[in-house]
């Protein structure tokens, strides 16, 4: 297995050891591979998810059987809803205990099958070495995704002559990456002859690297970029074109964009419910081109006039060759008047806002940080306020929505970065869901940065309570009961800092980015601050509270 994994270039493993994963932690002790010890399983899945992210390669987790395998599942779960390459090796009982209730024995084959691209049991050593060969082609390939491989310890203790396949066919497996020469012909005459064009553009832009070739058709043709949340960083928040992200807490200028738009170029995004709203009421006007390497994502949401089933930086770079710029002028004009007149704002007074900690994080590293969110309104806010730059500087749960993703993901992400700045902005409710690798972190000298928007609430479900259930905060409130963050960063040998004054924000962040060490910064934030612009659950996205009702 550690031949195998060599062969495939793999540097670092996180995971957690167990009883029948032994034999492989053995052969670890000694292997030219690192491998990270996080303090829960669940972190090492979602740090070889945050690696996968932040460097392209494909992640490796590593757990035990039973426990340690479905405390892996959530993380394999978070991969598969956003297509992360990813390998998961599980430990399983000896082969001829499986099925009998051993000792910390689980199905995970079975539990992972609806939430991985494809699993294995191995029960043969012989077969291992192809195994792991496909794992990591299917993990990268196509749309990628996890890939499961559960080992059981009799197999791990056999012995077989170690041949690495050079090639691997696996039938019915063979994705398209090169767009249909007439479908390409048929999207570029309708660009050319769009009058309000708009490119909607997903996570699947920058997991296939297509950031450059969005980017050349967006500025050539003067076309507008809405992003989704896995979508920032495909095309530079700061460009003029930017339309920031679009969706449930999207801009109002993308969602009125999209929404009047007569033509949208999907690019690696699939339609979801927190982007399209109310579907029926969807872009009523719209052509749609969509570019997808998935043929199971085209036409499963929204009816596609021009699909072409390819890799999205094919795709692009023949559509550039063959398009002709449409005139867009009238356009881009009413779409400057719905930036006028429905900017992203909040009160800017003297108290501590959280979107102040988000621009302010952004002005201190110029948006050349790598940001990993939490999940609920930090990651909102982040996605908002943070002006993202480049590909693979923005990582978040956006399919599963997963709370406790951000910080391990920031770990596995300054491992495969170590030069970089990585923040992790959460909620107080999240971070509390993986905070025990802050020794992970610790252990590891790995500087990253938590910005804590500490509300004293689930604030994302405070907000739905507040406007849609009278207030009534049922099972919300965590004021008093958080620890002392600053206290429990200096426990595991990390630094805290609590800010509580607006003043005093920039001259944290500064002086959190001078420590070498990893840095819990404890912003006391005005508690019951609201996301917006909003689009209620059902409704049509131009329908937003402080967004400008269509
Ligand atoms: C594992 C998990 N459990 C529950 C939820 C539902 N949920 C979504 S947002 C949220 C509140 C998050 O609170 P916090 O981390 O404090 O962030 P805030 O919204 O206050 O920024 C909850 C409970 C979830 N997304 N993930």
């Amino acid at each position: 297995m550690i031949e195998c994994l060599k062969n495939e270039g793999v540097e670092v493993i996180f995971g957690y050891p167990g009883g029948q994963v032994l034999p492989i932690f053995d052969e670890l002790y000694d292997a030219p591979i690192k491998f990270i010890l996080t303090r829960h399983e669940q972190g090492a899945a979602h740090a070889a998810d945050g690696y996968a992210r932040a460097t392209g390669k494909v992640g490796v987790c590593l757990a035990t059987s039973g426990p340690g395998a479905t405390n892996l599942v959530t993380g394999i779960a978070t991969a598969y809803m956003d297509s992360i390459p990813m390998v998961a090796i599980t430990g399983q009982v000896k082969s001829f205990l499986i099925g009998n209730d051993a000792f910390q024995e689980a199905d995970i084959t079975g539990i992972t099958r609806p939430i991985t691209k494809h699993n294995y049991l191995v029960e043969d050593v012989r077969d291992l070495a192809r195994i792991l060969k496909e794992a990591f082609h299917i993990a990268s390939t196509g749309r990628p995704g996890p890939v499961l491989i559960d080992i059981p310890s009799d197999i791990q203790m056999q012995e077989t002559e170690f041949e690495y396949p050079q090639k691997i066919e696996i039938r019915g497996y063979n994705p398209t990456y090169i767009g249909h020469i007439g479908q390409i012909k048929r999207a570029a005459k309708a660009i050319a002859e769009a009058k309000r064009p708009i490119l909607y553009v997903g996570g699947g832009a920058i997991i296939s690297g297509a950031s450059e070739e969005v980017t050349e058709l967006a500025t050539k043709n003067d076309i507008p970029v809405a992003m989704t949340l896995l979508g920032l960083g495909a095309f530079p928040a700061t460009d003029k074109l930017s339309l920031g992200m679009l969706g449930m807490h999207g801009t109002a200028y993308a969602n009125h964009s999209i929404m009047e738009s007569d033509l949208i170029i999907a690019v690696g995004a699939r339609f979801d419910d927190r982007v399209t709203g109310k579907l029926d009421a969807f872009a009523p006007h719209a052509k749609v081109i969509h570019i997808d390497i998935d043929p199971a994502s085209v036409s499963k949401n929204v009816e596609v006039d021009i699909p072409i089933v390819g890799d999205a930086k094919t795709v692009m770079k023949q559509l550039n060759k063959s398009v002709k710029k449409p005139d867009t002028a009238e356009w881009l004009k009413k779409i400057e008047e719905w930036k006028k007149k429905y900017p992203l704002k909040y009160k800017d007074d003297n108290k501590l806002r959280p979107q102040y900690v988000v621009e302010e994080i952004y002005n201190a590293t110029k948006g050349e940080a790598i940001i990993c969110t939490e999940v609920g309104q930090n990651q909102m806010w982040a996605a908002q306020f943070y002006k993202f730059m480049k590909p693979r500087t923005m990582l978040s749960s956006g399919g599963l929505g997963t709370m406790g993703y951000g910080f391990p993901a920031a770990i596995g992400a300054q491992m495969g970065k170590p030069g970089a700045v990585v923040f992790d902005i959460a909620g107080d409710g999240s971070i509390q869901m993986n905070i025990q690798e802050l020794a992970t972190a610790v252990v590891n000298k790995l500087p990253v940065k938590v910005a804590i928007l500490n509300n004293c609430y689930l604030g994302m479900v405070r907000q739905w309570q507040e406007l849609f259930y009278k207030k009534r905060y049922s099972y919300t409130c965590l004021g008093g009961t958080c620890p002392d963050f600053v206290k429990l960063a200096e426990s595991y040998g990390a630094v805290g800092m609590r800010i509580t004054r607006k003043e005093d924000v920039r001259p944290a962040i500064e002086k959190a980015l001078k420590i070498d060490n990893t840095v819990f910064l404890d912003f006391h934030v005005e508690q019951e601050e609201n996301v917006f612009p909003m689009v209620p659950a059902g409704e049509a996205i131009n329908r937003m509270i402080e967004g400008g009702l269509a």
